[in-house]
């Protein structure tokens, strides 16, 4: 705790002579890695259809393989998921989300790794934090299931709390802003109000935006370009930017199709870089060594 306030103290000052404005503080999350520096949390998606890597990890073992290489690569926490949030993914069984999450949440957490579950199901929750998980990543902010909130609150686990506005079906129908940034932050605080009524510890909270989630990739790049404004939330804030469609739509070919997922990296590198010096507390990202990389210029960029 000392060695993160002292470390923030000293980004701030540097931030200060770079003109760099800070986004989130770097504050210390009870139970959560502080490395003094943007936090890296490496994807672990045991899916069949994710957009980013859909299939690729679907067998526990391949997944559990994979999550220990980000974690040689540098990964400070590894999240995994068992549904895919793609827009129009259809939701697995809760049996079936069990049966991918469970093997990779406990061995990776046996051997000692943070493990952060991927889920809007309390009961997958619930199940995955018997298994060792020590952070619970619901980008629905529990309102999928408002049993979630209780379950938070009961086990005493952070809390990433991502704006949302409904299910992967319909959810880009959903994505109707005359502000986004304006709006988005309005409905965070209120799904943060909401958790801190079921009894959820304000310091256990994590918000996220939820780029792409009921957002066009106009509505990214504003929350992007605005994103100091969520500072009057006064949390720390985890970005997921990672291999999204906007910056394949950025990098689109002369012809307009946009990059494939897997050659998004160097953008999500490069975009990463700007969050680490405005101050993000972290990123949740597909290619650890590039993003622990470019974290390390910006701190070295903003030491003395
Ligand atoms: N994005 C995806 C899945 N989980 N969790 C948080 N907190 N924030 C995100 O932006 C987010 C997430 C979808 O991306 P993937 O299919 O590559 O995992």
């Amino acid at each position: 705790m000392c060695a993160v306030s002292a470390q923030t103290g000293t980004a701030e000052a540097a931030r200060g002579e770079h003109r760099v404005i800070r986004v989130s503080p770097l504050l210390a999350v009870p139970g959560l890695p502080q490395p003094g520096r943007t936090l890296v949390v490496g994807v672990v998606n045991v899916t069949p259809d994710s957009f980013s890597d859909g299939g690729e990890w679907l067998d526990p073992a391949d997944a559990i393989g994979h999550g220990f290489d980000l974690l040689a690569e540098g990964a400070d926490i590894v999240d995994v998921g068992g549904e895919s949030t793609r827009p129009g993914a259809i939701r697995p069984e809760v049996s079936e989300e069990l049966r991918r999450v469970l093997p990779v949440v406990g061995e990776l957490a046996a051997a000692g790794a943070c493990v952060s579950i991927d889920t809007m199901r309390p009961e997958v929750a619930a199940q995955a934090i018997a298994a060792g998980a020590t952070l619970v990543n619901d980008v629905s902010g529990g309102k999928a299931d408002s049993a979630m909130l209780r379950l938070i609150a009961d086990s005493g686990v952070p809390f990433v709390c991502m704006h949302w506005r409904g299910h992967s079906a319909d959810m880009q129908s959903l994505a109707s802003y005359a502000d986004v940034v304006t709006e988005v932050i309005a409905e965070l605080g209120t799904q943060l109000a909401e958790s801190a009524n079921a009894g959820v510890a304000m310091e256990k909270l994590i918000i996220d935006p939820g780029f792409g989630f009921a957002k066009t990739g106009e509505h990214n790049w504003q929350l992007l370009q605005r994103l100091e404004e969520f500072d009057v939330l006064g949390r720390p804030m985890l970005v997921g930017v990672s291999r999204k469609t906007f910056l394949g739509r950025l990098l689109a070919d002369a012809d307009g199709s946009p990059r494939p997922p897997k050659e998004r990296d160097d953008a999500t590198t490069a975009l990463t870089a700007v969050l680490a010096l405005r101050g993000v507390w972290g990123v949740r990202v597909h290619s650890v060594r590039a993003t622990r990389d470019a974290i390390a210029v910006v701190q070295r960029l903003l030491s003395h």
